[in-house]
This record gives structure tokens, C-alpha cells and sequence, in this order.
């Protein structure tokens, strides 16, 4: 980054290149809730990007699903999946198309289209940033979701934060696996 960079503090002691800001604003509507969370990785950004980028393999860090087949495309924007949820969860399938795939920048951003579960118009960008200090990688993603019909806007935010924190520790697991 440049020395024209400035980076704000997250409550949780980690700094941000506010960069960060550009595909992590979301507009959300009267009806729905977004949030984001960040994890820091002791692994290099390219190690960490060569899992995220997978749009055809999700299922090798987000321990909630079992399967994953291309329905149409290539691996590039525009290219819908179907995922396969495991037993245990309110939900058994989701439709996702990929919205943003930028190897550059490293950034992903993929929506919910369709699929058996409750989690309507569903939208997330992840994007990874070299730590300010050392040779790790920051993780930050954002999310918005429509509130559904009988939950509350907090419950909602709880519930997906709490997937995205779990995929996202799994993520750093397996990428500081890699770089061993
Ligand atoms: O897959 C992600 O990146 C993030 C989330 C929040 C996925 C949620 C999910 O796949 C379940 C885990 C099955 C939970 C969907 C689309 C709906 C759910 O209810």
C-alpha cells in the first residue's frame, strides 16, 4: 500500500486499508440486515486467495456444506452452483451465482439466487488484505440478507455472522495448514 493509505481501527484491535470501504459498503433495504466479519490468517494473501477463489469448491472450508456442482459456467462471473447443506440446519439447498471475481484485488462476491432455505437475497463480498504488520492475510466479509418473515433483525444478523465467523476459522486453519 501507499504511503497515501490511511487505516482505520476495528474495535476488535486490527487496522484496515480503507480500501476496505469500496466493496464492503452495502445500501440496504427497509427489510434487511447486513453485517461483516473479519479474521486474521497467518498464511500469504496467495494462499489464502487459491481457496477463496474456488467458486466450484466451497464445500473445502465452509464445513456446513457437503456438496458443490456447477450448473452453468466456467468459474468466471456469472457462473451459477448448487450447494448441498448437511443435516441440521434449516436449510437444504442454495442456488449462487458469482457476482465478482477480481485475482487482482482478491475479491469475491457471490449471491443467493435460489434453493430451499430462508435466507432470500442473500449477497457477500470477501475480500483479503496483507496484514499491516508480517506476511499474513486479513479476511474481511460482508453480507446482506433479507429479515425473514417472524425474525428479528438481530437474530438474523446472529445467525449469519455466526456461519460466516465458523467458514472464515475454518478458512485460516486450512490456509496456515498450507503454509506449513
Ligand atoms: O455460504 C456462505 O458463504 C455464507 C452463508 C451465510 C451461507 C448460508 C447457507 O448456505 C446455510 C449455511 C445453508 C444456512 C444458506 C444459503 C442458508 C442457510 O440457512
Amino acid at each position: 500500500s501507499t504511503a497515501l493509505t490511511r487505516f482505520f481501527p476495528l474495535p476488535c484491535g486490527i487496522s484496515l486499508p480503507d480500501t476496505v470501504a469500496t466493496y464492503h459498503v452495502h445500501t440496504l433495504g427497509p427489510n434487511q440486515c447486513g453485517s461483516a466479519v473479519v479474521q486474521a490468517i497467518e498464511a500469504p494473501i496467495e494462499t489464502v486467495w487459491s481457496v477463496v477463489r474456488r467458486f466450484d469448491n466451497p464445500q473445502a472450508y465452509k464445513q456446513f456444506l457437503k456438496s458443490c456442482h456447477i450448473i452453468v459456467g466456467d468459474g468466471n462471473v456469472g457462473t451459477l452452483r448448487e450447494v448441498h447443506v448437511v443435516s441440521g440446519l434449516p436449510a437444504a439447498s442454495s442456488v449462487e451465482k458469482l457476482e465478482i471475481l477480481d485475482d487482482e484485488r482478491h475479491v469475491l462476491s457471490f449471491s443467493v439466487v435460489g434453493g430451499d432455505h430462508r435466507l432470500t437475497n442473500y449477497r457477500s463480498v470477501t475480500t483479503l488484505h496483507h496484514s499491516p504488520k508480517g506476511n499474513g492475510t486479513l479476511v474481511v466479509e460482508s453480507f446482506v440478507v433479507d429479515i425473514p418473515v417472524g425474525n428479528s433483525r438481530e437474530d438474523t444478523c446472529i445467525f449469519v455472522e455466526t456461519i460466516v465467523r465458523c467458514n472464515l476459522q475454518s478458512l485460516a486453519r486450512m490456509a496456515e495448514n498450507m503454509a506449513r
